[in-house]
């Protein structure tokens, strides 16, 4: 028998210890002994604060995004459980600062190639059904290639977040408009300095997009598109315009900016991959992690997969560097286009390994390596590679520390 199989005794049973023991009488007139701890002076039992008009977190609960440069911040993947973010920890990305929209004056043009050139207020966006939908947005240069062995989940996949959006169909307004038989790209536009413009295929647009005016239940926060903003499920963020102003039907696409000069993957010999909306099966570990310093002993291992494709199906997880691979549990319900939470126990014996998870989707695609990706599409390029999706490791040392694993993850 190791050390670590041994019984611990845990604090609650040295309180009862030291407590001495009584005798409780059940409801039958049975007697049985237990052990009686004395029960602790509750501090709290004073007035509380009054109620509020609008809640704010605990002020012991401090767990933040990171802000890069005033244009990007990351959500805290670390520290959250179950699968919605909450708004205010909803990763940002801008790319000329939060306008600020009274949606007094708000109204969305939709034209080009349509029968009836139509706008529509806020309210009427609302008048129309509503629709509610769990999915993920990711930017795809959510991999940033300067990570080193002291990155945290935040700072290496913080660029996903998970809502619950309502909104109605943008396949509701394209009836209204009516759309030409012909128009099978539109162009997106944002209210913002950056002028942001994206094509997207018609197809898209009467599949699952959805022009979004609630976020978890309230208004969509400022920073993810107030009052409105483009979803596209399982699309490349950039895709999902905030603060939409415009929608032009046309029969091809636009060549934006966006879609041309970014948002396109370098390959090898010189080849650009162009219009690559579909975010790939992805998934991490978000604990244990580093900074995290870990005791010998039972450990639940947890994380998030997702894939732009449709449902995970499963997530393998390595604890012996990759050797063999069980399956971790799922957290039902395991919904498409979603963060799926898995969890898997886990005895480390206090023996240095890396701990990996790969997530496979509906579609039969599996995670790759980084060796995988590497041969496939050459060495990322530039400060972000786009769309870099790669199983990814963490070293686990001997004294416990967890470090970001380079390779061969
Ligand atoms: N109008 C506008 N829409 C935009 C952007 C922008 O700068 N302006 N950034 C895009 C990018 S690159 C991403 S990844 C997502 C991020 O959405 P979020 O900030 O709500 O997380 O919004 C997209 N939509
Ligand atoms: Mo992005």
């Amino acid at each position: 028998m190791s050390k670590n199989d041994q019984p611990t005794i845990n604090r609650r049973q040295l309180l009862a210890a030291a407590g001495g023991v009584a005798i409780i009488q059940t409801a039958s007139g049975e007697q049985i002994q237990v052990a009686d701890p004395a029960i602790p002076a509750d501090p709290t039992k004073v007035p509380g604060s009054p109620a509020t008009p609008v809640g704010t977190r605990s002020p012991f609960e401090q767990t933040q995004r990171r802000v890069f440069g005033g244009a990007i911040s990351t959500t805290p993947l670390q520290d959250l459980h179950g699968s919605i973010t909450p708004a205010g920890l909803h990763f940002e990305r801008h790319h000329a600062g939060l306008p600020t929209i009274d949606p007094q004056n708000y109204e969305l043009l939709i034209h080009g190639m349509v029968d009836r050139p139509m706008k529509f207020s806020l309210a009427e966006l609302k008048r129309f059904p509503a629709t509610t939908r769990i999915c993920f947005i990711e930017c795809s240069g959510n991999l940033p290639i300067w990570a080193n062995a002291k990155t945290t989940p935040q700072s290496l996949a913080g660029l996903t977040s998970q809502s619950e959006w309502t909104g109605v169909k943008l396949a509701t307004l394209f009836r209204e408009t009516g759309i030409h038989p012909k128009a099978s790209w539109f162009l997106a536009e944002g209210s913002d300095a950056a002028v942001m413009t994206r094509s997207i295929p018609v197809e898209k647009a009467l599949d699952d997009a959805i022009i979004a005016y609630a976020q978890n239940g309230e208004a969509v926060r400022p920073a993810q598109g107030y009052p409105v903003r483009l979803l596209l499920p399982g699309w490349e963020g950039n895709t999902s315009v905030k603060w939409l102003r415009r929608m032009e039907l046309s029969d091809r696409p636009f060549q934006t900016r966006e879609e041309t000069s970014k948002y396109s993957d370098p390959l090898k010999d010189g080849v650009v991959r162009q219009f690559s909306f579909v975010m790939d099966a992805r998934s991490i570990i978000t604990f244990p992690a580093y900074p995290v310093v870990l005791e010998p002993g039972w450990i639940e291992i947890r994380g998030l997969a997702w894939t732009g494709r449709g449902h995970i199906t499963s997530v393998d997880i390595s604890t012996d560097s990759g050797n063999s691979w069980q399956q971790a549990e799922l957290q039902a319900p395991v919904l498409p286009k979603a963060h799926t939470r898995f969890r898997y126990l886990w005895k480390w014996d206090g023996s240095p390994t890396r701990i990996m998870s790969r997530a496979l989707d509906e579609t039969g695609y599996s995670q790759p390596t980084r060796a995988q990706l590497e041969t496939a599409r050459g060495a990322p390029q530039g400060p972000f590679a786009y769309h870099y999706n790669p199983i990814t490791g963490w070293q686990i040392e001997s004294d416990g520390t967890v470090l970001l694993a380079p390779g061969p993850g």
